[in-house]
Order: structure tokens, then sequence, then C-alpha cells
């Protein structure tokens, strides 16, 4: 954000050398993956193949320049009220202004919050111990505060630009070219690195249902997007290791007992410009950094499966309640993705909208209702 009004004063504290070699580093290797460019398609209007190789074989793939300036501001300006309605500290019900806060009231839990570049999951048993290695946890600034949110879950209920971001034509277009024309909703959020107080996520994988799974493949636990606002930088960005996503569970601790240190040898950064959007298998091993730099990073999360990944799955225990994924479940939770794309169609009324497949016969409108129908939808996310 050009007219942030804090400077930063932090670093990396010991670990900066060696932090400043290894961004510098990882980025060399990104670059060499040939794994970026726009999102393409073939003569017969299929993703090119070109892209659906290089994923399978990364993991991930940076579409480059997917959103437009025009919105971009919208996401920025939801982005900022989002900030400004915060609740003043955890479990106040009030924000900055003495307004009724973001999520308060709301049944499932949407704000999770850090001390300024924590670490809150590696290392504990927390999100089912998924995160086995604490990361390095630099100093804050002296003024900075007790916490800070970091990750907003059910972002859709909360940003008009999110949701249409979810119906863009050209990334479903890949979501069905992956996990089918059928495939199925996960879940949505905002990930935020403040400068100077970002939280580090732990190395982890995705995924807690398939990995025993006779059906286990690279794909069955679907993959992410991540649509970048202001872009991201080897220091504020997600990290990945390369082709893990094929590689079954690992056991990372033993990778960074191994490397003798957190800064994974293999790994390289995301790097993208403001406007390029991700495409992150979930099961890839991944993670991000306490945020020391000068620079804000805001992704716009977003994640599908294949439905044979979710029908009849016992999911759930980490982001709602336990339960058996029906047909039934399935097309509620997929509501919001025809208000998404109505809600699209609206804003960006020059594009031919996407078609989502199960949703033949029926309409969706994108209005006041259908607004206050996104209340708590996250509920009902397909947690696999
Ligand atoms: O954005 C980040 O820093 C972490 C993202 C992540 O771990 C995820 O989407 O699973």
């Amino acid at each position: 954000m050009g007219d942030s009004p804090r400077a930063v004063a932090v670093d990396y504290g010991s670990e900066e050398a060696a932090m400043r070699a290894y961004c510098e580093a990882g980025a060399r290797r990104a670059f060499a993956l040939g794994n970026r460019g726009p999102i393409r398609f073939d003569a017969a209007g299929r993703v090119h193949p070109s892209i659906l190789e290089a994923y399978g074989r990364c993991g991930f793939y940076v579409f480059e320049g997917v959103l437009q300036p025009d919105e971009l501001a919208d996401i920025e300006a939801d982005f900022r009220d989002i900030l400004d309605r915060l609740p003043v500290e955890r479990d106040a019900l009030v924000d900055r202004r003495g307004r009724a806060a973001l999520g308060v009231g709301l049944e499932a839990t949407t704000l999770y919050w850090a001390r300024p570049l924590g670490d809150p999951f590696g290392g504990t048993d927390l999100a089912g111990g998924r995160h086995p290695v604490k990361m390095f946890e630099p100093a804050a600034a002296a003024d900075a505060p007790k916490e800070v949110v970091y990750l907003i879950l059910g972002s859709l209920q909360f940003s008009d630009a999110a949701l249409r971001v979810y119906a863009h034509p050209q990334l479903l277009a890949v979501a069905a070219a992956i996990n089918g024309d059928d495939f199925a909703p996960f879940n949505e959020g905002l990930f935020i690195k403040e400068p100077g107080r970002g939280a580090s996520v732990a190395w982890h994988q995705d995924g807690l249902t398939h990995w025993d799974s006779p059906d286990w493949d690279e794909g069955v636990h679907g993959f992410n997007f991540m649509a970048q606002l202001y872009g991201c930088t080897p220091a504020n960005g997600v990290w990945v290791v390369p082709g893990s996503h094929r590689r079954g569970k690992v056991d990372i601790r033993a990778m960074v007992a191994a490397a003798g240190t957190e800064r994974l040898p293999d790994a390289v950064p995301l790097v993208c410009q403001p406007g390029d959007v991700v495409i992150t298998n979930r099961q890839v091993v991944h993670g991000s950094f306490a945020n020391t730099s000068a620079d804000w990073r805001v992704t716009v999360n977003f994640g599908f499966h294949r439905r044979s990944s979710v029908l009849g799955v016992k999911g759930g225990g980490l982001h709602n309640a336990p339960a058996v994924y029906d047909a039934a479940r399935i097309d509620a939770r997929s509501r919001p993705l025809g208000y998404a794309i109505d809600a699209r169609r609206q804003r960006f009324p020059h594009e031919t909208p996407f078609v989502y497949r199960p949703h033949a016969g029926q309409t969706f409108r994108w209005d006041a209702a259908a607004k206050a129908a996104l209340r708590d939808y996250n509920l009902l996310d397909l947690s696999i």
C-alpha cells in the first residue's frame, strides 16, 4: 500500500544475511523452472497442455497478468475496508472506530491472530500437527501490537471483489481442466502479510484425508489459487518445494534436520506482480517466512477439489465440524460460486461468464438477499 503510514524498521535478526542470500538464490531457481506465463488455451479452447505439464511437474504455476488494474482497485478498496473493520484486538467486539467489528457474531471462526513475526502453528499439535517445525521468529518493533490478523477465512462474505475473483472465467476453466467439469469448492481466505509484522506459516502439506487412501494420487487433495493484490517477493511470499506433491506425505522434520536449517535448499519462492495468480497443489510442501520486508502481501486464496475427492468422504475437523460430505452438502457449498459468477457478470459485462456444469438448469442472482445468504457460508467448507 503506497501510503502505508508506518515505516518498517525490522530485519531477520541473526538470520538476516542468510535469509537475504536464500531469497536471492531461491528467486533464481524459481525463474528457471519454466512454470510461469499468462493463462493460454489451445486451438480447441482447452487449457494449454504446456501449462498442465509444468503444473504437474512443479506442483505450482504462476499465471501472469490475470487481474487487471480495475479489478485490483476493487480488491484493494475492500481490503482497506476489511482492515478498518477488524476488532481492535482478539475477542474485541468493536473496531478502531467503535463499530461492531468484522466477524463478530459469526459462528464460524474467521479471524486468525498471531504475534507479529511469530509462528502460530510450527512445532505444535494444532491442525493435526501438520506444521512439525517451528520457524525462526524475528523480533518485532517495540511499538508493534500484541497480535495481528494474518488470515481471514470465509472471506467471500466480507468482500464482493474477492467473490468476483472467485468466478474468474479463465481461472475456473483451469479448475475444470485439472479437477473435472464437476469440480467442487474447498474454502476461501485472505492471507495478510503486513510489512514488519506478518506471521510465518510453517512448512506443511495441506490435505488430511487421503494420504493413505488406495485412490491417492498427486491431485487428490485439490489445489489453491493464490491471487496477488500487491504481488509477492521471496521475503513475503509463499515458498514451495517443487515436485513434492508427488511424493506422498513427506517427513518435513527430517528435511529440515538434513538441511540443518529451515531454509530448505530445494524450495523456491512464488514471485509475482500485482494481478498474478498462482495455482498451488495442496500436497506440495509449502510455507512462508515472517515478513520483515517493507512490502505488503495480500493473497486472495480459493481452492477447488475433484468431486470424487469429497463425495462420500468424511472431512472437516480442521476448518469446521467433521461430517460425511454427501451430494446435498456439496450442492449447498457450491451455491456461493453461482452467486459469484453472477456478481462478476454484473461488474464485468464484457466478459463471457464461466458455465459451471453442476449448476445446469439453475439460476443464481447476486443481490442483497444472496449477500445475506453468504453469512457463515464457510461452516460448509469441504475440508479434506
Ligand atoms: O499464504 C501463506 O503464507 C500460506 C498459504 C498456505 O499455507 C495455504 O494456502 O495452504
